[in-house]
C-alpha cells in the first residue's frame, strides 16, 4: 500500500505523468482511476525456497548407506541425515523420521523405522536398522524403499519424500554410501503392487479318487515364503 508521502506516485501507484508532481493531498471527490492489472507482489521467496524449485531442493536431500553382510544374511541400513526437508507443519518445521519398506512385500516384518526428531528440517539420525534373513536372491529381486515422514500428532502422517534401491545395486560386504534427492512418491499401483508381490510358492498334488470319491490334497513344500515374523522368518502352517 502506497501512503499519501511519494510526490512523484499518486495514491494508486499510477506513474505521475507528464505533469511531474502531483497534488500532495487528493482532492475530497471521487479520483477516476483508470482499470489496471492487480500489482504484482514483488518476487521475493522465503529463503528456504531461495535456490530453486527443482524436486531436490523442494523436498530434500537424504544421506545413508547400505551394507549386504552375506555371511549373517543381515541388510544394514544406517540412516545419516536428511537436510533441507519441506516445512511440514504450521511452525515452518517438521518431526521427520525414515521408514524402510522392502519391495515386493507387505508384511510389517518388510517395514522398519527410525525414531522421530522434533521440529527440524535437518535432523540427524545416525541409526542402523537392520533386515535380517536376507539372501542372495532377495538381494537380486528385492527394491528398498526409503521414505522420509513428518510425524504429527492430531492427523496422519504425513509423506515428505522417498528414494528407491534396487539392491542388486550393492555388493556383498561392501558399505555403499548414498546422497540423495528426495522424490515425490512414486505412484505405486496397489493392484500392480500386489501382482508383483510374491508371497512364497508352495507345491501341491491333487488326486480325485472315485473309488473313495475323495479329493486327496497333498502338501510337498514351500520355498521363498514371505516372512511374516520380525526376525525374518515365518512359523507356516497350511489351511485347506
Ligand atoms: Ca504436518
Ligand atoms: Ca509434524
Amino acid at each position: 500500500m502506497h501512503g499519501h508521502s511519494g510526490p512523484q506516485v499518486d495514491g494508486d501507484g499510477n506513474p505521475a505523468g507528464v505533469l511531474g508532481s502531483v497534488q500532495p493531498s487528493p482532492g475530497p471527490g471521487p479520483v477516476p482511476s483508470p482499470a489496471r492489472p492487480p500489482a504484482k507482489p514483488p518476487e521475493d521467496e522465503p529463503d528456504a525456497d531461495g535456490y530453486e524449485s527443482d524436486d531436490c531442493t523442494a523436498l530434500g536431500t537424504l544421506d545413508f548407506s547400505l551394507l549386504y553382510d552375506q555371511e549373517n544374511n543381515a541388510l544394514h541400513c544406517t540412516i545419516s541425515k536428511a537436510k533441507g526437508l519441506k516445512p511440514m507443519d504450521h511452525n515452518g518445521l517438521a518431526d521427520p523420521y525414515v521408514k524402510l519398506h522392502l519391495l515386493p512385500g507387505a508384511s510389517k516384518a518388510n517395514k522398519l523405522r527410525t525414531k522421530t526428531l522434533r521440529n527440524t528440517l535437518n535432523p540427524t539420525w545416525n541409526e542402523t536398522l537392520t533386515y535380517y534373513g536376507i539372501t542372495d536372491e532377495d538381494m537380486i529381486r528385492k527394491t528398498l524403499r526409503i521414505s522420509v515422514c513428518d510425524e504429527d500428532k492430531f492427523r496422519h502422517n504425513e509423506f515428505i519424500g522417498e528414494t528407491r534401491v534396487p539392491l542388486k545395486k550393492l555388493k556383498a560386504n561392501h558399505t555403499k554410501t548414498f546422497s540423495i534427492c528426495l522424490e515425490k512418491q512414486l505412484p505405486v499401483d496397489k493392484t500392480e503392487d500386489k501382482s508383483l508381490e510374491e508371497r512364497g510358492r508352495i507345491l501341491i498334488s491333487l488326486k480325485y479318487s472315485s473309488q473313495k470319491q475323495g479329493l486327496l490334497v497333498g502338501i510337498v513344500r514351500c520355498a521363498h515364503l514371505a516372512a511374516m515374523d520380525a526376525n525374518g522368518y515365518s512359523d507356516p502352517y497350511v489351511k485347506t
